[in-house]
């Protein structure tokens, strides 16, 4: 049988990273069958595209992924596919907390034949060889002989077979700027974020969130040579093809084990399967130095680092309270004097925020040391405690949010300021961040670093403006870049310095400006 996985697009970014459902999916697909897999964010197409293709390679069951924000767009395009005779199959976060949704049991219409509630690993097999007969059943849930949930052990896990797979619809690098980086900067024309899990489960149970409900707060891990074989092979592909690999390890908390992920790093290190790579790491974990430095040893970059908010009212409000305030300043510094760089998530619109909450987070931001801020309004997603207790106090203004998404748009009122003022708090949040004066500070603030630490400082700071500003145009890219001229400016001409100066054989490791001041 053709199968096709398809992941709807976001509507906000591209192709910045694949998504580890569809690979890991066609990974445990029994060989005899052909899976076709398209990502909308890298291959975005219309109901009628999506069901042309279809029927022209004779596609015989889809399979669709999405969360609750893209849920809307995948029912669309379930529809379409299912009006075309197409058997379709939904699974992810969203189809699990209300499956009824997806199956027309809430009077609503039928979106799929079947939904896949929680990790599908051990049901994928089940559901295809169901499909092929012509037998889906309506619900596949991972449940052991006694019929009690069963979450997969990840030990063994899949080999996703990354170095076969044409990833480059992923590649990062805007095209306008490949063949000038091909020429000049080794490798940096071709720059794939490539996702790895190393664990799932958290057990936090922060309220807003989806993660322990789904995972369930039992952590499970892969062994540590199956992480480190996939780092070598994915290391291994980028020296061939003269590229660069970025691995995002996607776990909720990736130091949730600290004594687990210190012996991974190790194991990391010693394989010398060192690749720059990005994880979530809640701040609580990150006191511990001897964690820190192994970070830094096994090229650890940036780090996620769900702050959500100033206010410790507010974590108490969220059940955060291992969120320390007062301690953001130090675990920043500890990362940054290992040129390791945060990656900032704030909430606004919490109950204990108030106008002004934008400006009182951009002080104490703008005392850290330069990391890249995001910013989300607290949004209700279904089955969290969240979506409970707003639910109950009559606070949900747009109780089906999903079904209407529209980006940064509040579905609840808050407490103590109106849903305008949270829209514009946030505005003002974003708009600030990543102005020109801004981005100009956090390259000063970082001067007496390398240069090529500040420049991917600065390209990171040009995406993550894109995911609250659409950048999709030429149009937008090349304003971006103008508004932002002294800085490129500055850091081109120490470039091309650095560049002269080592092909005339003087080797230097001291900014230009330096060498200046000198
Ligand atoms: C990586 C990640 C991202 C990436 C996404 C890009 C990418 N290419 O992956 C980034 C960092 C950009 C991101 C952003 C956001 N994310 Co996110 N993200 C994750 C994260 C950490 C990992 C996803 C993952 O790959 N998991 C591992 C795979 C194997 O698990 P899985 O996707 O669930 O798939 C399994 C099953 O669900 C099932 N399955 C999934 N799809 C399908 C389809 C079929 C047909 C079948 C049969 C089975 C099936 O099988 C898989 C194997 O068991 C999850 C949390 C988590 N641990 O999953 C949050 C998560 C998905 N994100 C979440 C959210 C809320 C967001 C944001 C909205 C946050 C924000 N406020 O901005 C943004 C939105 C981004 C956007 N523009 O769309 C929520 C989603 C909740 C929900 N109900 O939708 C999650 C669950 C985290 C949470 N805190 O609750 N995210
Ligand atoms: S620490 Fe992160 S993953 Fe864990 S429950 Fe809280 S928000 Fe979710």
């Amino acid at each position: 049988m053709k199968i096709l996985l398809y992941n709807p697009d976001n509507g906000v970014t591209r192709n910045f990273m694949p998504h580890l459902w569809m690979f890991l999916l066609q990974t445990l697909t029994p060989p005899e069958h052909q899976v076709f897999l398209i990502d909308g964010n890298a291959r975005p197409m219309d109901e009628h595209q999506l069901v042309d293709f279809i029927i022209e390679k004779q596609i015989g069951l889809v399979g669709i992924g999405s969360m609750t924000r893209m849920v809307a767009r995948a029912y669309r395009m379930a529809d379409a596919i299912r009006a075309a005779g197409v058997p379709v199959v939904m699974g992810g976060p969203h189809v699990t907390e209300v499956p009824d949704e997806a199956l027309g049991r809430d009077g609503g219409r039928r979106h799929a034949d079947a939904v896949a509630l929680g990790e599908a690993d051990e049901t994928w097999p089940q559901i295809v060889a169901d499909a092929v007969r012509g037998e889906l059943k309506e619900i596949y849930t991972p449940v052991d002989e006694k019929g009690k949930e069963r979450k997969p052990s990840l030990q063994p896990y899949p080999s996703i077979p990354w170095e076969k797979l044409d990833l480059e619809q992923f590649n990062m690098v805007p095209k306008l700027a490949r063949p000038l980086l091909e020429r000049h900067a080794n490798g940096w024309h071709s720059v794939h974020l490539i996702p790895i899990e190393s664990g799932r489960g958290c057990p936090y149970g922060c309220e807003f969130c989806t993660v322990t409900g789904f995972f369930g707060d039992s952590i499970r891990f892969r062994s540590n040579k199956s992480v480190v074989d996939e780092l070598l092979r994915l290391k291994k592909h980028a020296r061939k093809n003269r590229s660069q690999v970025i691995v995002f390890f996607i776990d909720d908390n990736f130091a949730i084990n600290i004594k687990r992920t210190k012996s991974l790093l190790r194991d990391i290190i010693d394989a010398g399967a060192q690749l720059p790579w990005i994880a979530q790491i809640s701040a609580n974990l990150l006191r511990d130095e001897e964690l820190v430095d192994l970070i830094q040893a096994s090229h650890g970059k940036w780090i996620f680092i769900g702050m959500e908010s100033i206010d410790p009212v507010n974590l108490a409000d969220v059940n955060k309270s291992f969120n320390t305030p007062a301690e953001y300043s130090a675990v920043l510094n500890r990362l940054a004097r290992r040129d390791i760089y945060a990656i900032t998530s704030f909430i606004v619109g919490l109950d204990n925020d108030t106008p002004g909450v934008a400006d009182r987070t951009l002080e104490q931001i703008a005392s850290w040391p330069p990391g890249l801020p995001v910013f989300g309004q607290i949004t209700p997603f279904p089955s969290t405690p969240l979506y409970d207790r707003l639910l109950k106090a009559g606070r949900l203004t747009r109780p089906k949010h999903w079904l209407e998404f529209a980006p940064y748009q509040m579905a609840n009122t808050p407490l103590k300021m109106s849903i305008a003022q949270t829209h514009a708090e946030l505005d003002k949040a974003w708009t600030e961040s990543y102005s020109p004066q801004r981005n100009a500070r956090a390259l000063e603030a970082i001067a007496d670093k390398p240069i090529k630490i500040r420049i991917m400082h600065f390209a990171m700071r040009m995406f993550f403006r894109g995911i609250y500003f659409p950048q999709m145009t030429k149009r937008a890219w090349l304003k971006l870049i103008l508004d932002n001229r002294r800085s490129i400016f500055k850091l081109v001409g120490e470039g091309v310095g650095n560049w002269r100066a080592a092909r005339k054989g003087i080797t230097s490791t001291v900014p230009a400006h330096d060498i200046q001041r000198a």
